[in-house]
């Protein structure tokens, strides 16, 4: 059996379940009046109620000390000093100091990160300031109006969801784009409607040799010189990136006076607050993305300091770990209340699931207990006109985190209330259900009370905060993050690996050739890949 389970918190854990597993929600609540006063925390902003779980007042408690047990608080203050936690790929991990203010300093390796950070952002901010002015003018001499980010995973689900976030901040008389997918139709949707002219081009690439990635900045740099008569000199003007890899840059062409910088230290899905934002910052401008990186520096101030029974992160990722050991809960939903997070969910399935889909420990063991839970979510009210029924009436268990705001940036009649009427609800009916005693007092026909019936019991997390702004994104992505380490803390494994990723680069790379070839490829895969490549082949007219 693996440490983890042999540990005395564990094994309490695993009494206490026995004892809390068959309370109904609505006995908890006739028992403590005031639990939903008690079971909250509020921290930067967010306002996190957290009574309708299945817990009691002994469970928070009791993950608390499984969480020092396993040394999770000792491990997040080796990640804030910058100690190389991430083991397989031998690095730090410090998306913390991308949001450090200037006047902070923290020295790794005898650098201090937090110079080289502001320095980047005050490149950044200069760029942003030119493009945004109108003064930044394209090879013909024409504004650069749209501005389309090339990147994908961590290089593209972050700028998309915060320009989607963020749109009323946004700069309106400018376009903003994003190509991923190596898809062609990616980059000709993204692109047909666009003049070259007053296109500007961000290739957002850590490594700056991802296939899909390189294809499409490729395929962009054609779309452009065609309309410069090919003439190269107009890279300078509609190219910049956001690269790790100088060389890799001036090799495609792009001036590096154009280029932004981060660090080994950023992974990908950690990103979106380092020059991939670049993006972000040409949309909402520099004083607002300040803005963002200051809500991200509460969050995680609030993180590093705060006992953890008042923890928000930690209290957030300590349930989700009760749910997927102890309940054997497989899925956790994420709805928020907002259509502007339409990406979201989105965002936050590669985060968390990226993060914590690891089956060995940063020893090497191979785990006997669950870790991270298959992360999915839409906005509301949407999705309660789709899957919701499966989270009320299936036979899952499903914890939810609804997600809504007091004050709307679009103040329509009575939107608002309409909207947030439903969080409270929703939240309300999957704690409680509906019995078959009130559907009797209802006059319901009998034969019809088993279909009507809502066992309730089923747990979420109302998340609440004030406004949406540049700076309550960054609380709330924050509040994610660290909730997705507390999780992997505990659970002993390397949340900021993804050699899943790494696999999937590796494999395509050997079958292109066998795609593309003239002659008729020797195929050594299995008979069904053989197969697969042979009718493609055919279909191309290939031998
Ligand atoms: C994120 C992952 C992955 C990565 C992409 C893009 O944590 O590592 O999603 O962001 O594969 O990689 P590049 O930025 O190197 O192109």
């Amino acid at each position: 059996m693996s440490a983890l389970r042999e540990t005395p918190a564990w094994r309490a854990l695993e009494a206490h379940h026995g004892d809390v597993k068959d309370l109904h929600l609505r006995g908890l609540f006739a028992d403590d009046a005031s639990r939903g006063e008690t079971m909250i925390a509020e921290a930067a902003g967010i306002f996190l109620d957290f009574s309708k779980h299945r817990i009691t007042n002994d469970t928070l408690p009791a993950l608390i000390n499984l969480a020092e047990e396993t040394g999770m608080p000792g491990h997040r203050d080796a990640m804030f000093r910058g100690e190389r936690i991430n083991c397989s790929e031998d690095r730090a991990v410090l998306h913390v100091a991308l949001r450090l203010p200037r006047s902070r300093s923290l020295v790794v390796d005898g650098v201090d990160v937090v110079r080289e950070v502001h320095e980047v952002l005050d490149r950044m901010a200069a760029f942003c300031e030119e493009i945004r002015s109108g003064r930044w003018l394209g090879h013909t001499g024409r504004r650069s109006k749209n501005v389309v980010n090339i990147g994908i995973g961590g290089s593209d689900l972050g700028p998309v969801m915060a320009y989607e976030a963020l749109k009323s901040y946004s700069r309106r008389d400018m376009n903003f784009r994003f190509v991923s997918n190596v898809d062609g139709t990616d980059f000709v949707e993204a692109t047909h409607d666009l003049d070259p002219a007053e296109t500007l081009f961000i290739i957002s690439s850590k490594t700056f040799t991802t296939l899909e990635t390189m294809t499409n900045a490729k395929t962009a740099r054609e779309w452009s010189l065609n309309a410069f008569d090919g003439d190269e000199s107009a890279v300078a003007k509609h190219f910049a990136a956001v690269s790790t890899n100088a060389e890799g840059v001036s090799e495609f062409g792009i001036d590096t006076d154009n280029m932004f910088g981060f660090w080994e230290w950023v992974g990908g899905r950690y990103s979106m607050d380092s020059a991939i934002g670049l993006s972000t910052m040409l949309a909402i401008g520099p004083d607002r993305f300040s803005e963002l990186l200051a809500g991200f520096h509460e969050m995680d101030e609030h993180f590093l300091g705060t006992a953890l029974e008042s923890n928000l992160p930690a209290i957030h990722g300590l349930l989700a770990v009760w749910y997927r050991d102890f309940f054997g809960s497989q899925t956790q939903a994420v709805l928020p209340y907002s259509e502007y997070l339409h990406r979201f969910p989105a965002y936050l399935q590669q985060l968390t699931m990226e993060s914590n889909g690891k089956s060995v420990t940063l020893d090497g063991e191979t785990v006997d207990y669950s870790t991270g839970a298959v992360f999915w979510g839409e906005p509301g009210t949407n999705g309660q006109h789709s899957f919701y029924q499966l989270i009320h009436q299936g036979t899952q268990l499903i914890p939810c985190d609804f997600i809504g705001f007091n004050h709307s940036i679009n103040p329509l009649g009575n939107h608002q209330d309409l909207l947030i009427s439903n969080v409270f609800a929703q939240t309300e009916a999957l704690a409680f259900g509906k019995t078959k005693e009130q559907l009797e007092a209802e006059g319901v026909d009998d034969s019809l009370i088993p279909a009507r019936t809502f066992e309730g019991n089923r747990p979420s997390s109302a998340i609440t905060v004030d406004h949406l702004t540049p700076h309550s994104l960054g609380t709330l992505v924050a509040f994610y993050e660290h909730s997705v380490f507390t999780q992997g803390a505990v659970w002993g494994i390397d949340s900021f690996d993804q050699w899943g990723v790494e696999l999937g680069k590796a494999l395509a790379q050997k079958i292109i050739p066998e795609l593309d070839s003239e002659a008729a490829p020797d195929l050594g895969h299995d008979s069904s890949t053989n197969n697969l490549i042979r009718r493609y082949r055919k279909a191309q007219g290939r031998k």
